[in-house]
């Protein structure tokens, strides 16, 4: 329910309008939403959005017990962002390339913590055979049969269709019988072509992100949809990402979640003209991206990429979810994340109860697994 102050305070700021359009279910458009990430008043845009993620979800908060197998991070693309990929791993340059028996060793030495989802995202390698991918799904397929396997983002099943000289229907039908069950949403940084110019030419454009989204989702698998913000793009640039986003999901119902990710500035090209954006910038992204994609069932706050108490604290401005355990994080740790590598079940659980919410873990196409309703502890402070 919103509050009369909020009420009160939409109105003096024009909102009115946007805030009866909210209230009765209807669709906002593009400029709408660049005229809410202009608000003034951060709460009242919070409570707005934290209307409709109580209409959906109530105090439900959503969390998953995963694992992280980056297997590569050797990389032909030279995304100006990013603080992971290596041109080779020959010589000393932190570069790396694990056997598929590291690889699945990784995820496999994880069974007895009660994982139930591997999220594997590894470089655009200039030389691994496509049998290389494959064999890494299969494996850990065979050795843990009830694992969701989400892998590959958009960006590198484009990059296999065109190296192995396949179309996207073969190499997801191939992975998909080695066992892969969802897509992540990487890669998508922001779809305007003037950014993607700027700061990852070298890789699959919007449409082609779009179009592996597209036909994964045709082929029945569900995937999940990022925003990379806080660095070069225009504040309609962000709403016209999420408006392509909207308009793929009106055709197929393939995306789960929506997850907006914070920029991190250290070891990476163009992290001395941009800071880290701030709590202020990230709260209402969340917001706007609660209000503005009526058809996503989830905006997720990837607590990796935000820190643990931004994350709490976007649960009141339209989040549901906050990503997992994670275990063994490195593309944000490489560019001077200081959260934690993981966290456990029961940190996860503190961060969302001292919210005022109730942790519930799910499984990766988001089938309630345990509502863990117990009462918060009588400490008034929560996580430290
Ligand atoms: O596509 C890379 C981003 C993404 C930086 O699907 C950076 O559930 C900030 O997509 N600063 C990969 N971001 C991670 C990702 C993801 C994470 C959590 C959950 C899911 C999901 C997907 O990380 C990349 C890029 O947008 N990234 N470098 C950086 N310096």
């Amino acid at each position: 329910m919103l509050t009369p102050l909020a009420h009160r305070a939409l109105e003096r700021d024009g909102l009115g309008p946007i805030r009866d359009k909210v209230l009765a279910g209807e669709r906002l458009s593009e400029a709408e939403a660049v005229t809410l990430f202009e608000a003034r008043d951060l709460a009242a845009l919070g409570s707005l959005a934290n209307h409709v993620r109580e209409a959906r979800h109530g105090d439900f908060t959503f969390y998953n017990r995963n694992v992280h197998l980056n297997p590569t991070n050797v990389c032909v693309a030279t995304c100006k962002f990013c603080s992971f990929a290596r041109p080779d791993d020959r010589h000393a340059s932190e570069g790396y390339t694990m056997s598929l028996d590291q690889a699945v060793h990784h995820v496999v030495s994880k069974r007895a913590l009660g994982i139930t989802e591997v999220h594997i995202v590894s470089g655009l390698h200039p030389d691994l055979p496509w049998e290389y991918y494959l064999e890494t799904v299969r494996r850990i397929r065979q050795a843990w049969p009830e694992l969701h396997i989400k892998g590959y983002t958009a960006v590198e099943l484009h990059f296999f269709a065109e190296k192995f000289g396949k179309t996207l229907e073969q190499v997801l039908r191939e992975l998909i019988d080695a066992g892969l069950t969802t897509i992540p949403g990487g890669g998508a940084e922001i779809f305007a072509a003037r950014v993607r110019r700027k700061i990852c030419d070298d890789k699959a454009t919007a449409e082609q992100w779009l179009e592996v989204h597209r036909a994964a989702h045709r082929l029945g698998l569900k995937s999940n949809a990022t925003m990379l913000y806080g660095h070069i793009e225009t504040l309609a640039e962000r709403v016209d990402h999420m408006a392509r986003l909207r308009a793929l999901q009106d055709e197929t119902g393939g995306f789960q979640v929506f997850i907006p990710l914070a920029f991190h500035p250290e070891h990476n090209m163009i992290g001395k003209a941009f800071p880290k954006p701030t709590g202020y910038d990230g709260l209402r992204t969340f917001a706007v991206a609660r209000l503005f994609l009526d058809n996503f069932d989830h905006v997720k706050a990837y607590w990796v990429s935000l820190g643990e108490r931004m994350a709490q604290a976007a649960l009141s401005f339209g989040v549901d979810d906050v990503d997992g355990t994670v275990l063994e994080e490195r593309i944000y740790h490489m560019a001077g994340a200081t959260t934690p590598q993981a966290l456990s079940e029961g940190q996860l659980h503190r961060m969302i109860r001292f919210a005022g919410r109730v942790p519930v873990e799910r499984d990766s196409l988001y089938h309630v697994l345990r509502v863990h309703d117990a009462p918060a502890a009588a400490s008034a402070g929560g996580p430290g």
